[in-house]
């Protein structure tokens, strides 16, 4: 399936609605490189049910990697891994109590046999598990791996014209 159509390619959820402001920066990642994505909320502790189904259900309906965010008890991206082999990409979302270690330590901490790439706490992480995500599609996508090539171009260069007052 190319880059440019339009069936989702990556699934970015996240526990709750709360996380959407961290987990926008991935989507935004995604669709600035024109990669098919979708979004939702999927609560590993809310809405069980769903995160099974969903995470059964990716691989055959043509996603191709999982980002999933989640804060404090982040277990959101480890029961996913669990259930599917697509590479599931785990943003630790920034937590009130903890400001995140919480749920980096939550996300990263997996046992053997069921892996999870694990982020950044918040903003930064969620940016570059798009990013990331883009990187892995584009493996098999010229296309994609020549917007990546802009993408890291135009990045320097903005960071070469800045200038110090
Ligand atoms: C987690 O609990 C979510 O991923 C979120 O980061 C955190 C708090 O959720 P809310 O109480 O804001 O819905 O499941």
């Amino acid at each position: 399936m190319p880059a440019d159509s339009e069936s989702p390619l990556v699934g970015v959820i996240m526990g709750s609605q709360s996380d959407w402001e961290t987990m926008r920066r991935a989507v935004e990642a995604l669709e600035e490189l024109g990669v098919p994505c979708e979004h939702r909320v999927v609560s590993a502790h809310r809405t069980p049910e769903l995160m099974v189904e969903y995470a059964k259900e990716a691989e055959g309906r043509g996603l191709e990697v999982i980002v999933a965010g989640a804060g404090g008890a982040a277990h959101l991206p480890g029961m996913v891994a669990s259930m599917t082999v697509l590479p599931v990409l785990g943003v630790p979302v920034q937590s009130k109590a903890l400001s995140g270690i919480d749920s980096l330590l939550s996300i990263a901490q997996m046992p053997g046999g069921v892996p999870v790439g694990t982020l950044a706490i918040g903003a930064a992480g969620a940016k570059n598990a798009g990013l990331l995500a883009a990187r892995i599609l584009a493996a098999s996508r010229p296309e994609l791996r020549k917007k990546l090539h802009a993408f890291q171009q135009a990045q320097t260069d903005k960071v070469l014209a800045q200038k110090l007052t």
